[in-house]
């Protein structure tokens, strides 16, 4: 280890320090699940098909009478989470086509009331979470809604059931938005954010309403930038969906969202899937840059979530609980620019080097701008802690240390992460 990280070490200590303590818990979790489950698990492509298809709202509802996912299992769901190194569950309470997954008092067309199934999956979910020390987060769609005559959205709306001339924003916002989030941040205990999306068409005061009702309902419940397209709204950036970006992007602390394969609800089509091992170097460079990592599953409409999905979690989560260390709780790195071999995360006193094995360097690993000594440097996963030898020069005009570390003949893991 080092005492100080990095060129800028102290401003990177300092930006710690200042982080804000509402979405400390969020930065540290770094890597989380995204569940999107609805109705349109049964057609089975995907969760637009509603509107893909223009199918009636009498006919989208017949949907919920076949709904029955008897082998839903919030425990397993929430182990599978676990396993993958994932500290917090971000699911769909309500999607576009306006179903809730909840029992919603505020509207019947919901999984409780509506389904032979009778039984609320958000409920089991929060008290599987609670047990398992995951955070459980809800995504609401809260400007497209395909159910409600009432809901509009800039592009986006059911113009096969109702006319868009005859739509009434508020009847939709203040007689459904507005109740149903009162329910989730009411009904389910703690509620570790909300995930809000696609508001195009949203006026600055129904954001800024929304964000007022959320806050005096659950004060500490984050809120993600796509609440509003207003500029600087919510407390974190959503990326682009499948978006990384670069490094020094964003000032405020950022994810991004991914599929496993094309798709976000279940599908039998779409079987183009991230190997794990892409997953991991996904990771890796999303928390090289200090951003989150919410990654996507569709559950059946049997409420299990698909083997290919599950059997990739596991893998990830292999690596994760390996390398653990260097991935919760960590900074990305001070450096602005890619590096070659692979990525860095930063604890005080310590800097992880994520090396991957397609680009072992066989002469060692260089890295310079450091400004301390560094003291020992060892492979994370090797429980013997072997010290790694190692050459540091000082550059005196510079004031900074370069590093050149022997890196043993093959790598150990798909990426070491040098300590
Ligand atoms: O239209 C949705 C889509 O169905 C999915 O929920 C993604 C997840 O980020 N968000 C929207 C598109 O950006």
């Amino acid at each position: 280890g080092i005492s100080k990280a990095g060129s800028t070490g102290q401003e990177e200590q300092n930006r710690t320090a200042e982080r804000d303590p509402r979405t400390a818990w969020w930065t540290a979790a770094r890597f989380g699940m995204f569940i999107h489950w609805g109705l349109y698990a049964l057609p089975a492509q995907g969760e637009w098909i509603m509107y893909a298809q223009k199918t009636p709202v009498r006919e989208y509802e017949k949907l919920a009478q076949r709904f029955n996912p008897t082998e839903f299992d919030a425990k397993a769901w929430v182990a599978l989470a676990k396993e993958a190194g994932m500290r917090y569950i971000v699911i769909t309470a309500k999607h576009h086509d306006g179903f809730a997954m909840y029992g919603s008092k505020a509207d019947p067309f919901n999984i409780v009331d509506a389904t032979p199934f009778g039984r609320d999956p958000l409920k089991e979910l929060a008290e599987a979470c609670a047990e398992a020390g995951i955070v459980l987060c809800f995504y609401y769609s809260h400007v497209i809604d395909w159910h409600h005559p009432h809901a509009l959205h800039k592009e986006h709306n059911n113009t096969w059931d109702y006319k868009l001339e005859e739509k009434r924003f508020a009847e939709y916002f203040e007689g459904k938005a507005k109740p149903q989030l009162k329910e989730l941040l009411t009904e389910y205990g703690r509620v570790g954010l909300l995930w809000f999306d696609t508001a195009g068409g949203l006026s600055e005061e129904d954001s800024k309403d929304i964000v007022r009702h959320v806050r005096s309902l659950q004060p500490d419940c984050l809120i993600n930038s796509r609440v509003s397209h207003f500029m600087g709204m919510g407390d974190f950036v959503s990326k682009g969906d499948n978006e990384i970006g670069m490094s020094g992007e964003d000032t405020r602390p950022w994810e991004t969202p991914m599929t496993l394969n094309q798709s976000w609800g279940y599908t039998t089509k779409d079987q183009v899937w991230k190997t794990a091992d892409s997953l991991i170097k996904k990771l890796v460079n999303v928390i090289g840059k200090g951003g989150n990592l919410l990654l996507n599953v569709g559950p059946t409409p049997q409420g299990t979530i698909p083997e290919l999905s599950a059997e990739r979690l596991r893998e990830v989560g292999e690596w994760t609980g390996r390398n653990a260390e260097a991935v919760y709780g960590t900074d990305g790195s001070p450096f602005p620019v890619e590096l070659e071999w692979g990525a860095l995360t930063t604890l005080p006193g310590r800097v992880y080097l994520h090396v991957h094995n397609d680009k072992w360097p066989a002469n060692g690993l260089r890295l310079g701008g450091i400004r301390n000594r560094v003291l020992r440097a060892y492979c994370l996963a090797d429980q013997s802690r072997t010290e790694l030898e190692f050459e540091q020069a000082y550059d005196e005009e510079l004031e900074l240390h370069t590093l050149e570390i022997r890196l043993p003949d093959e790598p150990a893991d798909q990426y070491v992460s040098v300590v």
